[in-house]
């Protein structure tokens, strides 16, 4: 029987309507660093995403834009594939919601549902702008929140009070698309029945799939109680268009959880896995979804749901993150303060980033605040001047004195210290503690360079007597800089590979044990920059 657990992650799916931007890149890096750590332990693990390319949010910005969906759809997703790649985010499969895998699943669970009747057909009253002859939806109405009587908001929420209201009870509503003020209509819609799976889930919130704050926050709701969910949309929508039913798509959030099935199949035809092993009820395949906070409940409650009612496995857990601040304030495009992927890039590194939000990663859902000096601080300060110094002061001397050769004895004793962190460690990935992993890293950093000022090769080296003890010293440096790079190898990948050409050596946890003796190196090479703040001062210039 082999122990290699079988892992599929996703992450959640970008609007195809914008630039992937710091605030998406912590989610998949944060994916990407957990899976990275199973990848290297050996664990079968499969790691997808796709575009979610339907729905309002993404035919308002086509319209803006003045070109149809699908060619925006399409520039929109060789984008969001070049920043990903950029960032080193190592996706399996990464696809979009507009597929026919996608149409087909989003059909089978429809009409699997229907079957159950756990989808019931409502009339119910929308605005509609008759110049146009179009159902509005939320986003294409704005007029008076009947809450705080805020003027100029959407008919879905107040941006002033928050609260959260349908369009119909908007005062004076008044359609984006034509100016007009839209009439009442009747229109009849599908629902599904989420009230009919309350005991179902109940049982699987309390099953160990999520964190105790959000397990809180959702007893809030049972309390509220559970609605039905209105899962249709009328035309024109961009979407999937329900078969035999007049003018009739998708909800875009049905069919956006449904990308993680389809984009799955959709990698299982190219690669040969047993789709149905993976999504049967039942499978004993891990699944994990990483989520914002402002989507737990598609994730904790629709999506389950219909999963069951479906008859397909549920998720194994759900990693749920808080949002990014940058310098404490909401990063916004009206603000000026709006860092893209692609922005980032032309001044700054991946690695980088990567580092400082693990830095900041833990298993609870507070905002994550992206603190410029803090990131300078972190990165100059742990990264070029504790740990790349390890490799470039030690192997200075192995490389000038010793024809680049690693000695025969090292000080096993402090290296199994540095080995026995890994059982902690491990821990920390798993729970995707990565802040805990940084600070042990920190740690262990700390002590290799004390460990080198304590013995002061650069004195020793005076003596001819003592050349072999500098020898021996210097590679125990840089077998402490091996460990540690090895436990940072799923956070920085560059700075990892360029570690292993010098070191010849391919950095593993599984030969964590066999120190690196009696070898070459290679010549040391600057593996990282330190922050360059001019950089940084344009990265955040308006
Ligand atoms: N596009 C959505 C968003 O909030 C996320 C969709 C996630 C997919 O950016 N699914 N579900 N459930
Ligand atoms: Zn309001």
């Amino acid at each position: 029987m082999s122990l290699k657990k079988k892992i599929l992650v996703t992450c959640a799916l970008p609007y195809a309507n914008g630039s992937i931007h710091l605030g998406h890149m912590l989610e998949h890096i944060q994916a990407d660093i957990w899976v990275r750590y199973h990848r290297m332990i050996g664990n079968e693990i499969y790691f997808i995403c796709a575009d979610d390319a339907h729905g309002t949010p993404v035919m308002l910005k086509a319209l803006q834009l003045k070109i149809n969906p699908e060619d925006m759809i399409n520039k929109i997703y060789y984008e969001h594939i070049t920043d990903l790649k950029n960032f080193n985010i190592s996706y399996d499969n990464y696809y979009t919601t507009h597929s026919h895998e996608n149409f087909f699943f989003s059909k089978l669970i429809f009409n699997r549902l229907k079957k159950q009747k756990f989808i019931k057909k409502k009339i119910i009253q929308q605005l509609y702008d008759i110049s146009h002859n179009i159902f509005l939806p939320d986003r294409f109405v704005k007029g008076i929140c009947p809450n705080c009587k805020s003027i100029n908001q959407y008919g879905d929420h107040c941006e002033c009070c928050g609260s959260t209201y349908s369009s119909i009870d908007l005062i004076t509503p008044i359609s984006i698309l034509s100016n007009t003020t839209p009439i009442l209509c009747n229109s009849e819609h599908f629902f599904f029945d989420l009230p009919k799976f309350k005991n179902f889930l109940k049982n699987w919130i309390t099953s160990g799939v999520l964190n105790h704050k959000i397990k809180n926050k959702i007893q809030e709701w049972f309390i509220l109680g559970l609605k039905k969910w209105d899962i249709t949309r009328d035309g024109p929508y961009f979407g999937f268009k329900i078969p035999k039913y007049m003018n009739k798509y998708f909800y875009v959030w049905l069919d956006a959880p449904i990308g993680y099935i389809s984009t799955f199949k959709n990698l299982c035809d190219k690669k040969k896995i047993n789709f149905y092993e993976w999504w049967k009820r039942n499978s004993s395949k891990e699944l994990y979804h990483f989520i914002g906070k402002d989507i737990i409940y598609f994730h904790s409650l629709f999506w389950p749901a219909i999963l069951e009612g479906s008859n397909f496995r549920k998720p194994t857990k759900l990693f749920v993150h808080g949002h990014v601040t940058l310098n404490g304030f909401k990063m916004s495009k009206s603000k000026g303060n709006f860092i893209t992927a692609k922005k980032w890039l032309n001044f700054l590194d991946s690695d980088s980033l990567r580092y400082y939000y693990a830095s900041k990663i833990s298993s609870d859902i507070n905002d994550i605040d992206f603190n410029l000096s803090d990131f300078v601080y972190k990165i100059n300060g742990d990264i070029v001047n504790k740990i790349v110094n390890l490799a470039s002061r030690n192997s200075y001397f192995i490389n000038n004195y010793f024809n680049d050769n690693l000695s025969k004895n090292i000080d096993m004793l402090l290296y199994l210290k540095f080995v026995k962190k890994s059982e902690i460690i491990h821990e920390y990935f798993i729970q995707g503690k990565f802040s805990h992993v940084i600070k042990q890293i920190v740690i262990l950093s700390d002590i290799a360079n004390c460990y080198i000022d304590k013995y002061k090769p650069w004195l020793l080296i005076k003596n001819n007597l003592k050349k072999k003890e500098v020898q021996s010293i210097c590679s125990m440096g840089i077998n402490m800089f091996r460990v540690i790079m090895i436990y940072i190898k799923p956070i920085m990948p560059i700075l990892s590979y360029k570690t292993e050409l010098f070191l010849k050596n391919k950095l593993c946890i599984n030969k964590i044990k066999i120190p690196l003796i009696n070898k070459k190196i290679n010549k040391f090479k600057p593996l990282f920059f330190r922050i360059n703040i001019n950089n940084l001062n344009k990265l955040i210039e308006k």
